[in-house]
């Protein structure tokens, strides 16, 4: 049943609304659930999030940066570009023995996870077969993988999935109209069609996008419908807020209001139930009032460690103590 602007609001207070997985979500569906007073909204989320998962634990994800800055795209985002002056360093590619220290040590610390990334806008094959190996020893230590490379070329999505690869985290970001204000050196489709590969290779998808890069609520309802239409929902959906960073161009980006951040939460938990929501990057400018409004709006997973790829994320003493007040529980 689609939801129409007469049903709605009843249908959310009364717990009555399809909760089925649906494909077929609509722009205008979805900017209706946007739109929707903020008390119905966290009810309908909080709801469907029961429906699905057990109330109260989250995912825990630990991020390694395994090959650092030098990229050649230029998401306006993104310190790791090349095309812009900020104070990330440009390394090389990681050897397997500190990656698998860093594994070993998120394992010890409580991560499920452990996510690799690297600044490339497509891996070599030599680089791939290196990433391959790293997932394997990851693997043997009892963590789920995840990797995250840039766009993939034929063949090298089943190359990750016979080295046991869980996940492939490949964003959208925003919105296709949104995009090339964003990014100059790809475009929307090449993203989707790296994302078609991962599922076609049987890799689950990791994908989401980033809010407060100056995007319109439009954008941010279009962004979610795209994800939400895809012929499978992505199993993982990463909500990144931007965090700003010297040297971009979006340095001075205005913050999103953190009232529609928590709408965003809601409304991707509503239209993808059964997929698990990271409150991803931008945990670092939050407080534990917007984060708890982010698990109460069905955020069900975050990254855990005191960086991310380049920038800050709380110390774990702040997460366990977060987890603490609100009785949240890591998912085994
Ligand atoms: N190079 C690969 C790619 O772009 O797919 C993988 C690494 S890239 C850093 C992974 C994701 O990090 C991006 O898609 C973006 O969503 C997120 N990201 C990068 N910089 C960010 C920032 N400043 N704030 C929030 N999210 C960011
Ligand atoms: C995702 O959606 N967010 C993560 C992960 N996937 C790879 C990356 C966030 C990066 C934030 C900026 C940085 O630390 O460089
Ligand atoms: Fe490169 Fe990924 Fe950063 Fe874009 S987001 S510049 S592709 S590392």
């Amino acid at each position: 049943m689609a939801i129409s602007s007469k049903n709605v609001s009843n249908h959310m207070a009364e717990g009555k609304m399809n909760t089925k997985v649906r494909h077929n979500w609509t722009f205008e569906e979805v900017e209706l659930l946007f739109s929707q007073p903020f008390n119905d909204l966290l009810y309908a989320a909080q709801s469907i999030h029961r429906e699905y998962f057990v109330s109260n634990e989250v995912q825990i994800s630990t991020l390694l940066s395994i090959k650092t800055g030098g990229c050649p795209e230029d998401c306006a985002y993104c310190p790791q570009s090349a095309h812009y002056n900020t104070e990330t360093d440009k390394e090389q590619l990681l050897n397997i023995d500190s990656v698998l220290a860093a594994a070993k040590n998120a394992k010890t610390e409580g991560a499920t996870r452990f996510c690799m990334g690297a600044a490339w806008r497509s891996p070599t094959d030599r680089d791939l077969d290196l990433v391959c190996k790293m997932v394997e020893g990851v693997k043997k230590l009892g963590l789920e993988t995840c990797v995250t490379l840039g766009m993939l070329k034929e063949g090298q999505a089943q190359k990750l999935q016979q080295s046991g690869l869980d996940y492939y985290n490949h964003n959208i970001d925003t919105s296709k109209d949104y995009y090339s204000e964003i990014i100059s050196t790809r475009s929307y489709e090449d993203r989707i069609q790296t994302l078609s590969s991962v599922r076609d290779a049987g890799v689950k998808v990791c994908c989401g996008g980033i809010v407060g890069m100056g995007e319109t609520r439009q954008d941010r309802i279009d962004m979610l419908t795209t994800l939400a239409t895809l012929s499978e929902h992505p199993q993982s959906v990463p909500i990144n807020m931007l965090v700003p960073v010297k040297g971009t161009p979006l340095s001075d980006s205005l913050s999103i209001d953190i009232i529609e951040f928590v709408r965003t939460i809601a409304v991707t938990r509503i239209i993808m139930p059964a997929s698990v929501v990271r409150l991803s990057a931008g945990r670092n400018a939050m407080t534990d009032e917007a984060q708890a409004l982010c698990f109460i709006a069905g955020a069900n997973s975050i990254f855990y460690g005191d960086e991310l790829l380049t920038t800050e994320n709380p110390e774990r003493k702040a997460d366990k103590l977060l987890f603490n007040k609100l009785g949240l529980k890591p998912m085994k």
